[in-house]
């Protein structure tokens, strides 16, 4: 299906540095309610909170996206020893945002369904900011194919579970293929700041993005299961010789979202385990705890070095 009225509404601003939504409409509508964030463009000034927004850091869990914007707050300097950062949208419990300075920090629940509706909230939200030159960075965990626990992947291509780097959707009932191109420098930049921190193993390669986290990435201890540990094993492989380093499952979506309206995007997420040897998230708490921190680190580390050099 061709994706029809869907030329670009980015603002006239002689740069493309803006977001650019590919919806005609909003431009007819009076109030904008971004409804799973409790805002609106009718009781926020959007330009006053966000205007200045330079990285979104999206990730699934709101406790682990709250304890980034305090680590980032004391990576830059930004606010007191202790503070406790506010959650912009207290209004709902849907999803968590906070801010210091230029950085926001967003969760996005698990699976595709939950981080698209929460990433058409974030992109109009950015939009009705009038915000510019923003880059957008998915902090996550994943599963690792043949790689070390606590390895860290940055994605090259986000694939489906057939490995194709596209993002299918039904839309009015057909289905709307969008490519999940992500930014390739971005990539080297990040690549570059690991290398510089030098405090835990790091791949870029492609990740696969899945519906489930049991079925959907060949687990064998669901609830359901209707494959063999051989079938299993003949999948990952297959995946990992099409260049799959972890799966995961928000990424497709994320990637397609982010590159139809215009912003880089990228994705880094840790690996919890390896799947080629087993299935259960059995490390103790605190080591899960320390690999989650790795993203947050590393791309911490980034917007520091981006606003150093700015
Ligand atoms: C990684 O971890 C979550 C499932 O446990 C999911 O949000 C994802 O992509
Ligand atoms: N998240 C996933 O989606 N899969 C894993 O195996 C671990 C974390």
């Amino acid at each position: 299906m061709a994706l029809s009225g869907a030329g670009p509404e980015g603002r006239e601003c002689g740069s493309d540095d803006f977001i650019k939504l590919c919806n005609p409409n909003l431009s007819r509508m009076k109030e904008d309610i971004l409804y799973h964030f409790s805002l609106s463009t009718s009781t926020h000034d959007l330009p006053a909170m966000f205007g200045d927004v330079k990285f979104v850091c999206v990730g699934g869990s709101p406790s682990r996206m709250k304890a980034f914007i305090t680590y980032v707050a004391s990576e830059l300097g930004l606010g007191r020893p202790g503070e406790d950062y506010p959650n912009i949208c207290s209004g709902t419990d849907r999803y968590v945002m906070f801010k210091v300075g230029p950085v926001l920090s967003v969760s996005h629940g698990i699976g595709i369904p939950s981080i698209a509706i929460m990433l058409h909230e974030l992109l109009k939200l950015l939009y009705h900011a009038r915000c510019s030159g923003v880059t957008v960075i998915r902090i996550g965990t994943s599963g690792g194919i043949g790689l070390e626990p606590g390895s860290v992947v940055i994605t090259q291509q986000a694939v489906d579970a057939r490995f194709k780097p596209e993002f299918e959707q039904m839309v009015l009932g057909k289905q709307v293929v969008r490519t999940t191109d992500l930014d390739a420098q971005l990539v080297q930049e990040l690549v570059r700041c690991s290398a510089d921190l030098d405090e835990f193993p790091t791949v870029v390669g492609n990740t696969m993005c899945t519906l489930d986290f049991y079925e959907g990435q060949g687990r064998l201890d669901g609830a359901l299961c209707c494959y063999t540990e051989q079938d299993k094993q003949e999948y990952l492989r297959a995946a990992h010789a099409a260049g799959v380093c972890n799966i995961e499952m928000e990424s497709s979506v994320f990637a397609a979202m982010c590159s139809a309206c215009g912003l880089p995007a990228a994705v880094v997420c840790v690996t919890l385990l390896d799947r080629l040897q087993g299935d259960q998230i059995c490390s103790p708490h605190e080591v899960l705890v320390a690999y989650q921190q790795r993203p947050q680190r590393l791309v911490s580390h980034f917007i520091k070095q981006r606003l150093t050099k700015a």
